[in-house]
C-alpha cells in the first residue's frame, strides 16, 4: 500500500502579460519558462512546470500556460487533468480576450475549482483594485469560477502571497480522492532525453497508479516499452500516484517514436479511434453555430487533431445550446469514454465549444434516429451494467477492450459483467479453462446479438444447401465474411453454436445437421456403375467422365467417402485407396524407403498412377519426398 499524501496539480489561466509565471516564479522560486525563446521575449511560449509544498505539507504542482492566443494549443495540452485552476488578471488591465477564453476553457472542461489571481496590485491604487475586483467578479458571470475567492497580490513586492498559498490550501482541502481505475494513463505533453537515462516523457498522470518495472504501451502506435524510472518534483519514486506531475523514463525506445498528445498507459486496453460519440456545447460567445459536417480542431488532453462534426439530431446548433454528435477525427486519437474536450474553430482559430467523450469507439449512425440518441442516453446516465450492455451493441467485444468504452473501474467493470452473464443477457463466448476466470481477452458478446447472428447463419446455409446439393457445406471463410464478424470471434460463435447442435462444424466448411449429400435415384445409378468398373481394375480405375460423372458429382461422392478423389482424373474406391496406403507404409517400415518405379511395379500401375498418388500422400502428409524416394512423413 501506498501511504503517501495525495498530491495535486494546479494549473495557470489566464490573457498574455498578466504576470502567470512571474506568479509561479514567487510562489515556487522556479522559473516556469525555460526556452531561451521565452526568457528572450519575455514570453511563455509552451508548458512550464514548477512546484511547492503549501503551509500544511501538501505537495503541489503547477503546470503554467502560455497566453497569448497563439500558443492556445499548448495552453489546452496542460490544462488537463488539474485539479484547480489560478485564473490570473493583471490589476492593471482586468479581464482581457484571453482572460475569457481561458475561463470558457475550465468551464467546458469542468475544472470547477479555482483561485482567482489579481496580480500587479502594486501597480494601481486600492480604488482601482476595488473596481477591478467588481469588474472580476462580473466577468465571471455564471461560470463555474463564479464563487471563487478573489486574492489581491503582487508577484514583485510579494504582498498577498501568503494569503494565496493558504487558499489554495483550502480549496485542495475539497479535492476528492483521484480516481484509480486500474488503468493509468499518462497524457503526453514532453518528450526528451537526458543524457545517460535515455528518452523521458512527462505528463499529468490520471486513473491510476504507475510504477517502476511496469510494461507499458503508448497510443496511438501501439509501442511498448518498460518503465525504468519514475520522477516527480526532481526527485526519484519507485511508483507514480494518478494527481501528480510524472516524468517516465523509458526503456529501449528513442525520441523520435514519441510526441506530444500521444498516451502512456497499461498495455492491451486502450483503443486508438477515429470515431467518438459525444455530448457537445457551443460557449454563449462562440462567434459561430455548427453545421452538418463542419469540420473543427479537436483537443483532447494533450492531443489534437481535425475531426468533422456529424449533428446527430439537429440541422445546426446556435452559440448556448448543446446536443449529441458524432465526431470523425482526421487521425488516431487514444481517448476513453468520459474524457472532456474542446473544439475551435480552425480559422480564425478560435474556442468554440467542448463536451464529453459518450463512446470511443461507436459504429457510424444515421441521423434523426431516436433509438441512437436513447442509446447514447444510457451510455451517458445509465447504470453500470445499463452501460456495459450498451456499449457491447455492436458486436462480440473483448473485456479488456470494453474498458475504454464504458469508463468504470476494473471492479465495477467486472461486477457489471458478471451481472449480465448471470441474467443471461450476456454470453462468454470460449473461456480460457473451462469455468476459468474472466481474462482481459475473453470474448463477450449480447445474447440477443449472439441469436440473430447464429439465425443468420442459419439462413446461409439453408440456402447454400438447397442450391448446392451436392457440397457437403459452405466454406467457413465465406460465411465469415459475410457475417462480418472477426476470425476469432466467428470461430467462438460457431464453436458454440455447434455445441448447441445448430449448427456443424465439419473441417473447412459448416452444414446444417439435417444436411447430407444426397444423390438423386439417375446419379445413383450411374455411380453404381462407375464404381463396379473401378473394382475390376482397382489400381489402374477409369476417369469418372467416362461413366458421366461429372466434376461436382465426383467431388460429392469424394466428400461422402465413397471414393478418393487423387485428382480430376484419378479417383479411386476408398477400400482400395486405404489398402495402397498401407502397403506402401508396409514397403517403407521393411526398405526404409519407396521409389516410383517400386509402386508401379507393385501396383502394376502406371507412371502416370504412380506419381498422382505418391504426391497425394506427400500432401496429405502420410509420406514425405526425400529426392527420388518417399519416407514415412513423421520418419527420420
Ligand atoms: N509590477 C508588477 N509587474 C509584474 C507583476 N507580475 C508580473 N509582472 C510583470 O509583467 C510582465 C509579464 O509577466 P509574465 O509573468 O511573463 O506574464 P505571463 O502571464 O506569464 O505572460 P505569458 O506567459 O506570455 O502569457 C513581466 O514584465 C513581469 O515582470 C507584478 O505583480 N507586479
Ligand atoms: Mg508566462
Amino acid at each position: 500500500m501506498d501511504d503517501r499524501p495525495q498530491t495535486f496539480v494546479i494549473g495557470t489561466a489566464g490573457h498574455v502579460d498578466h504576470g502567470k509565471s512571474t506568479l509561479v516564479k514567487a510562489l515556487t522560486g522556479i522559473d516556469p519558462d525555460r526556452l531561451r525563446e521565452e526568457k528572450e521575449r519575455e514570453m511563455t511560449i509552451d508548458l512550464g512546470f514548477a512546484w511547492l509544498s503549501l503551509p500544511s505539507g501538501r505537495e503541489v504542482s503547477i503546470v503554467d500556460v502560455p497566453g497569448h492566443e497563439r500558443f492556445i494549443k499548448n495552453m489546452l495540452a496542460g490544462v488537463g487533468g488539474i485539479d484547480a485552476a489560478l485564473l490570473i488578471i493583471a490589476a492593471d488591465e482586468g479581464p482581457m480576450p484571453q482572460t475569457a477564453e481561458h475561463l470558457a476553457i475550465l468551464n467546458l472542461l469542468h475544472i470547477e475549482r479555482g483561485i482567482i489571481v489579481l496580480t500587479k496590485t502594486d501597480m494601481v491604487d486600492e480604488e482601482w483594485r476595488d473596481l477591478m475586483i467588481e469588474e472580476v467578479r462580473e466577468a465571471l458571470g455564471d461560470s463555474a469560477l463564479a464563487g471563487a475567492p478573489i486574492i489581491p497580490v503582487s508577484a514583485i513586492s510579494g504582498k498577498g502571497l501568503d494569503e494565496l498559498r493558504s487558499a489554495i490550501d483550502a480549496l485542495l482541502e475539497t479535492v476528492p480522492p483521484h480516481a484509480e481505475h486500474g488503468r493509468p494513463r499518462l497524457p503526453i505533453d514532453r518528450v526528451f532525453t537526458i543524457s545517460g537515462f535515455g528518452t523521458v516523457v512527462t505528463g499529468t498522470l490520471i486513473d491510476g497508479p504507475l510504477l517502476v518495472g511496469q510494461e507499458v504501451e503508448i497510443q496511438p502506435g501501439e509501442l511498448r516499452s518498460r518503465i525504468r524510472g519514475l520522477q516527480s518534483h526532481g526527485s526519484k519514486e519507485e511508483r507514480a500516484n494518478p494527481g501528480s506531475r510524472t516524468a517516465v523514463n523509458l526503456a529501449g525506445v528513442s525520441v523520435d517514436e514519441i510526441r506530444r498528445g500521444q498516451v502512456l498507459t497499461i498495455p492491451g486496453w486502450l483503443r486508438p479511434t477515429q470515431l467518438i460519440d459525444a455530448h457537445l456545447k457551443l460557449i454563449e460567445n462562440s462567434p459561430i453555430p455548427i453545421e452538418q459536417n463542419d469540420e473543427v480542431g479537436l483537443f483532447v488532453s494533450s492531443s489534437e487533431a481535425l475531426a468533422r462534426v456529424t449533428l446527430l439530431n439537429d440541422e445546426r446548433i446556435q452559440p448556448g445550446e448543446e446536443t449529441w454528435v458524432q465526431l470523425r477525427i482526421a487521425e488516431p486519437l487514444a481517448v476513453a469514454k468520459g474524457d472532456r474536450f474542446i473544439i475551435r474553430q480552425p480559422s480564425p482559430s478560435v474556442t468554440i465549444g467542448g463536451g464529453i467523450v459518450i463512446d470511443p469507439h461507436p459504429r457510424r449512425h444515421r441521423r434523426f434516429r431516436s433509438d441512437v440518441i436513447e442509446s447514447l442516453e444510457v451510455l451517458a446516465e445509465g447504470t453500470p451494467s445499463e452501460v456495459v450492455f450498451q456499449a457491447m451493441e455492436s458486436g462480440p467485444v473483448e473485456l479488456r477492450s470494453l474498458a475504454s468504452t464504458v469508463a468504470l473501474s476494473d471492479t465495477d467493470l467486472r461486477g457489471a459483467v458478471d451481472e449480465l452473464i448471470a441474467e443471461g443477457s450476456v454470453l462468454v463466448l470460449k473461456r480460457a479453462q473451462a469455468d476459468g476466470p474472466l481474462v482481459p481477452t475473453t470474448l463477450l458478446m449480447r445474447e440477443d446479438a449472439y441469436s440473430v447472428t447464429v439465425s443468420e447463419i442459419e439462413r446461409m446455409l439453408e440456402t447454400f444447401h438447397q442450391r448446392n446439393p451436392l457440397r457437403r457445406g459452405m466454406a467457413k471463410e465465406e460465411v465469415r465474411s459475410r457475417t462480418g464478424l472477426p476470425a476469432r470471434a466467428f470461430e467462438e460463435i460457431a464453436q458454440r453454436a455447434g455445441a448447441e447442435g445448430r449448427f456443424v462444424s465439419d473441417g473447412e466448411v459448416l452444414r446444417l445437421p439435417s444436411h447430407h449429400i444426397r444423390f438423386t435415384p439417375e446419379q445413383r445409378e450411374r455411380i453404381d456403375r462407375y464404381i463396379k468398373a473401378m473394382r475390376a481394375d482397382p489400381h489402374t480405375p477409369p476417369p469418372p467422365g467416362n461413366f458421366g460423372i461429372e466434376p461436382d458429382l465426383a467431388i460429392a461422392l469424394a466428400e461422402t467417402g465413397e471414393v478418393v478423389r487423387v485428382d480430376d482424373n484419378i479417383v479411386f474406391a476408398r477400400d482400395t485407396f486405404d489398402d495402397i496406403q498401407q502397403q506402401v507404409l508396409q514397403i517403407i517400415d521393411q526398405q526404409g524407403t519407396i521409389t516410383l518405379s517400386q509402386f508401379r511395379d507393385h501396383f502394376g500401375s502406371s507412371r502416370k498412377y504412380a506419381q498422382a498418388v505418391l504426391e497425394y500422400l506427400d500432401d496429405r502428409r502420410v509420406t514425405r519426398r526425400v529426392g527420388d524416394e518417399r519416407v514415412r512423413y513423421s520418419g527420420g
